[in-house]
């Protein structure tokens, strides 16, 4: 009867006058329906851009009053905010600015403010790292070119285009917290150092400095030598020391609000202290000296790992901790989550919690490198939420990821998050219009480490595709409920099933780095050619042969447990007690060992990568079915990424199991599709997958 019902006022209600939407507009659709007065005893660039947003967003009663007070409470802090039904309050310009985006989004959610509503952020700094290069490719990039540089001639004129484009990135960036951004790729050219560059980012600093957005710049270790003129970059030498000192004087008379340098440094070829014999801490001091006396930090990445390590996945963490207490207290030391890189799962870096005496941030990757870049629809929030949610036990039950870094278990003088971007020149920023949703989830994470996926694609998705007020011609009071039944409830199903789809049919039960080389987008797991070093190819990770599969880091293989306190240690040593989700992570096994369902390692892999491609199969049939709630032009292009999903994780899946077969020598489950694929046809189309 119910559904009776609600195909009735389907009926009713649709077709709703959807307007085609590129999606440049991202989740900030929202326009007023009503007018609002606004009361600020204050202007200054940031208030005047709270006003505006209220005026063109307000949704709430017609003619209310909303006061924005700036005065210090003892329960806001930093950045923060208090909402209440007469305005909101905050320590800072920058807090009201917040709190007028979160009464809006509660307004344009449909989650009237009922009570006093206090936020603040989990993390201080809040940052977007930008792989762009100078010449305005993007290394990992899958939506077009770079938004801040531009090749050719003139390439660093300032235009009026530009600066529409910034400004339109920081009002997104701000209305969900985030106030760094790195402008330059890790792979840093020292160019970026020169006064030409510096002006530059001057103008762009000056379009995000009134979102409270700060700009950073990722420096090349050896930019002493390469403009500088030196002989050398040790970080010893005192004209070393005093070029970084004049750079950092040069670049505060220029940007005061400057936030500081991220450093790739003795990582994948880039220079760095150890070309001189000198340890990371050596390094990031000399650059955390020069920055100090104008308040700016070093972010210096731990993704150090060389050729002749037995595991990759042990050494940030062996050259890192013998430092911990060495680096000076505006340095933070920058982990990627996982202690390899960016894999579709991978466990929690044991450097965090560890590093007891030094700053830790950790590094996300939202741009999706590892993860089926702007074709696949997979949303990371899960992803993100299950790696903060580690427990690492480092002082104690409860000592999450999250813990750890967000300055609750150590004080550290600066707290922050960073995500590699997925934003680039496309009309709609990130190529995938679900690949907006997780720019979205970084910055709300980064305000709220506590917030919920669930929480997450429920805003995102009624901010990015509830009919608009304007659209919704009919008026009718059903349609919101028919939304939230027909198009919100499945499609944010989809969403929070999408990244253990892409583990399915990718590398479940721990498996990683079975890529392709170079694109990391399609399968490669024999991938290993002769010139390659060892920790390049696919074999090293996967360790398949006839006797088993998994990558053996107990205590009687690679040790890599050891660097996590107990008792997980002994958890992931113990093959009973490993989480099945980690287990050929931490685990050489043979293929007829028998998991807790009483399959087979081999009849279990099997049955992971069909799953995977099933889930991806109803995500089709979900998107089909809500074509009546989506304007056309978002429907087609993710209608058309999901075809090419499927074709891909049925790729993957034929790949990985026509391959490991080979080994395993079992059959593959009777129940199960039959492979469509050749394997000899996708090793000689490897890499072209796409
Ligand atoms: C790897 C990327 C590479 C980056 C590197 C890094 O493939 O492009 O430069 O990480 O994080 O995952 O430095």
């Amino acid at each position: 009867m119910k559904n009776q019902i609600i195909s009735l006022l389907v009926l009713i209600c649709v077709p709703l006058l959807l307007h085609a939407e590129d999606g440049h507009n991202l989740w900030l659709r929202g326009k007023s329906t009503a007018s609002v007065n606004v009361v600020c005893s204050k202007h200054s660039a940031t208030i005047d851009i709270a006003e505006q947003e209220l005026h063109q967003e307000w949704q709430g009663k017609a003619n209310a009053t909303v006061v924005l007070t700036i005065k210090p409470n003892k329960f806001i802090k930093g950045d923060g905010y208090m909402l209440s039904d007469d305005g909101v309050q905050a320590n800072t310009d920058l807090g009201i600015l917040y709190g007028v985006f979160a009464l809006l989004r509660h307004q344009q959610t449909g989650n009237p403010i009922r009570d006093v509503i206090i936020s603040n952020p989990s993390y201080e700094r809040r940052i977007l790292d930008h792989w762009d290069n100078l010449d305005g490719t993007i290394e990992r990039g899958y939506a077009g070119r770079s938004i801040f540089w531009h090749d050719g001639k003139d390439s660093l004129a300032v235009t009026e285009k530009d600066k529409k484009l910034w400004q339109a990135y920081a009002r997104a960036n701000a209305s969900i917290g985030i106030n760094g951004a790195v402008l330059d790729n890790v792979n840093a050219s020292p160019l970026i150092l020169t006064t030409a560059y510096l002006n530059r980012v001057k103008a762009i600093a000056a379009v995000l400095r009134p979102y409270g957005i700060r700009t950073y710049l990722s420096v090349n270790f050896a930019s002493p030598i390469v403009i500088g003129g030196l002989k050398t970059a040790d970080p010893l030498n005192p004209e070393v020391q005093k070029w970084w000192k004049d750079k950092a004087r040069e670049i505060y008379g220029l940007i005061p609000d400057f936030g500081g340098f991220l450093v790739k440094a003795n990582s994948e070829g880039q220079p760095g202290p150890q070309n001189y014999g000198r340890t990371h801490a050596d390094g990031a001091n000399v650059m955390a000296d020069a920055l100090r006396p104008f308040g700016g930090i070093v972010m210096w990445r731990a993704f150090v790992y060389s050729a002749n390590d037995k595991d990759r996945a042990k050494q940030a963490y062996s050259e890192f901790m013998p430092l911990d207490g060495k680096f000076r207290d505006n340095v933070i030391i920058q982990v990627k989550n996982g202690p390899i890189d960016f894999q579709p799962r991978e466990p929690f870096s044991p450097l965090f919690g560890a590093m007891k005496q030094t700053s830790v941030m950790s590094e996300l990757e939202i741009t999706q490198e590892y993860l089926g870049q702007a074709i696949h629809l997979v949303f990371l929030a899960p992803m993100w939420k299950e790696f903060l949610k580690s427990d690492t036990y480092q002082e104690g039950k409860g000592s999450t990821v999250a813990r750890c870094t967000d300055g609750t278990i150590f004080s550290q003088k600066y707290t922050a998050i960073a995500g590699v971007s997925n934003i680039g020149s496309d009309t709609n920023w990130c190529g995938h219009p679900f690949a907006q949703a997780n720019w979205y989830a970084f910055g709300r994470l980064a305000w709220n480490d506590q917030l919920s996926s669930d929480q997450i694609a429920d805003e995102w998705l009624k901010l990015t595709f509830m009919p608009t007020a304007s659209e919704d011609k009919t008026k009718s009071t059903v349609l919101p409920i028919v939304w939230d039944i027909k198009f919100l409830k499945p499609v944010k199903q989809m969403m929070l099933e999408s990244r253990e789809a892409a583990v399915n049919y990718m590398m479940p039960l721990g498996l990683h780095c079975l890529f392709a080389p170079e694109n990391h987008y399609g399968p490669g797991p024999w991938w290993a050619p002769k010139y390659v070093r060892k920790d390049w190819t696919a074999p090293y990770y996967h360790q398949a042969d006839t006797a088993g599969i998994g990558f053996d880091r107990t205590e009687n293989g690679s040790d890599a447990v050891s660097q996590y306190h107990e008792p997980l240690r002994s958890l992931f040593n113990d093959v009973n007690t490993c989480p099945e989700i980690y287990l050929l992570w931490f685990h050489h096994l043979p293929w007829t060992y028998k998991l807790k369902s009483g399959r087979t390692l081999w009849d279990a892999l099997c049955y992971h990568y069909q799953e995977g491609l099933d889930q991806v199969r109803e995500f089709q049939k979900t998107w089909d079915r809500v074509q009546p709630y989506v304007d056309s032009e978002r429907f087609y292009v993710v209608q058309s990424k999901l075809r090419q999903q499927c074709e891909n994780a049925q790729v993957w899946k034929d790949a990985c199991l026509l391959y490991f077969q080979q080994f395993s020598r079992m059959p593959i489950p009777y129940d199960i599709e039959r492979p469509v694929h050749n394997l000899n046809d996708l090793k000689n189309d490897m890499g072209r997958s796409r």
